[in-house]
């Protein structure tokens, strides 16, 4: 059996809602960032963080999504496959043009010590959002990301979505918004947010 380490409201929501989507039990311990559970399982105190069934402990959300994708043979394209790669392009722009904006305006707002934190920059980041935003729109040509099936690529962009409504960030585009929220309805995705 899966334990899965953080916070519901942080990164560990991707994991929790790929287990669900997989329909997997697991336990679920809510540790918050830097707690000394957190630290417990990542010497860098980040989460979320997993520990598989050999009690071996994974961390990184992609990396964990990625590893439970391949494990049970859903949500994701085969490895080594031509789809396999456009989805892990994919999913690397997301992480380079998303969640890393997202991070660097948590990180202004709450995480770095106040004396380091420089709020002007939130408005820069939010436009360098809405450009990518703008641009996942135009990437989304189907009922998903990848296409017609549903992958971890679609928990991470749903994710950000959501991080940057949490973030009050501008909302950019209808179709996207109207993606997002489809997703949100899924079973699987209420489930993990009643965590
Ligand atoms: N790339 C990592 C980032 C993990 C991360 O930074 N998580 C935040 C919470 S969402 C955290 O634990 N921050 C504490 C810190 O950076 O000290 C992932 O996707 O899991």
């Amino acid at each position: 059996m899966y334990k899965v380490i953080g916070a519901t409201r942080s990164r560990t929501f991707r994991v929790l809602w790929m287990l669900e989507e997989l329909g997997l039990d697991y336990d679920h311990e809510p540790a918050a960032p830097r707690s000394d559970e957190a630290l417990a399982h990542n010497p860098l105190g980040k989460v979320p963080a997993l520990v598989n069934g050999e009690g071996e402990v994974l961390t990184d959300s992609v990396a964990i999504m990625t590893y439970l994708g391949d494990r049970h043979g859903a949500l994701t394209a085969p490895a080594a496959t031509v789809a396999r790669a456009r989805q892990d392009a994919m999913t690397m722009w997301l992480v380079d043009e998303m969640d890393a904006v997202l991070w660097a305006a948590a990180k202004h707002s709450f995480v770095l010590p106040e004396e380091e934190r420089q709020p002007a920059i939130k408005e820069q980041l939010k436009r360098e959002f809405e450009r990518s935003a703008a641009v996942l729109a135009k990437r989304l040509t189907g009922p998903f990301l990848m296409g017609e099936e549903m992958t971890l690529t679609d928990i991470l962009a749903v994710h950000c979505l959501n991080w940057a409504i949490g973030a009050k960030f501008p909302r950019v585009d209808d179709d996207l918004f109207a993606y997002g929220q489809r997703l949100r309805q899924r079973p699987a995705f209420i489930r993990a947010s009643a965590r």
